[in-house]
């Protein structure tokens, strides 16, 4: 299998926590989002993902985009461990919470939109920098309401699922925008056991072969 992806994209880091948490081996394929204007936009890479957004899974004759089509894909070829263990109700919540971030969040502060905000809008950095906290803090205080509900160690109850695997690269991302966190105990508490994860520390951008300082 090959991922295309980057160091510090948030939905090619929950591709790679779901191959490691299967134990599945990949070869990782970098497209560098800045360089020479992205060459996610280079013709050959949008062949296999014509949207220009990584990650992109290939399994042999299978081209895969969209983190979570991704994810569901490798759960039903590769059952076990389940990333949405549980009975209809828990899925559903590991299913609803993924889609809280991967979603309504993430769409709205992805590269292309900041890009977008900043060139075409004139938007300067303080102008973003209020674009991302205001979109992080509605739903972040969302998701926080939601952990009060069906979150036990991880997000949904006792068992690591898609849910957590959305969860851990959107407060790196938070994390690196300088966005407070202080206002969400309980999903600050779920991070850092997440984050101890091997299968989660694995994937982290820091440990990616195009990681840069
Ligand atoms: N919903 C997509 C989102 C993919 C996405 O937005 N990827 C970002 C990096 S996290 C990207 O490739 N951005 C490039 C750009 O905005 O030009 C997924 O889950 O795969």
């Amino acid at each position: 299998m090959e991922l295309y992806g980057y160091w510090r994209s948030s939905a090619s880091y929950r591709a790679r926590i779901a191959l490691n948490y299967k134990q599945l081996d990949y070869n990782y394929i970098p497209v560098h989002l800045i360089k020479e204007g992205g060459e996610q936009h280079k013709q050959s890479y949008r062949q296999l993902n014509p949207n220009g957004l990584v990650p992109t899974l290939v399994d042999g004759s299978v081209i895969l985009h969209q983190s979570l089509a991704i994810m569901e894909y490798l759960d039903e070829k590769y059952p076990e461990p389940s990333l949405l263990p549980g009975n209809a109700q828990r899925r559903g919540a590991i299913r609803a919470l993924s889609l809280d971030i991967a979603s309504e969040l993430q769409p709205l502060i992805n590269l292309r939109v900041q890009q977008y905000l900043v060139r075409e809008l004139g938007a300067d950095d303080s102008a973003k920098q209020a674009w991302l906290q205001h979109w992080f803090r509605q739903s972040f205080t969302a998701f926080e309401r939601n952990l009060e509900e069906v979150s036990g160690k991880y997000c949904v109850g006792d068992d690591f699922s898609m849910a957590d695997i959305c969860l851990v690269p959107q407060v790196y991302s938070a994390e690196r925008f300088g966005i407070p966190l202080d206002e969400y105990p309980l999903l600050r508490e779920v991070y850092a056991r997440l984050v101890e994860l091997p299968w989660v520390a694995k994937a982290h951008p820091s440990q990616q072969p195009d990681a840069e300082s």
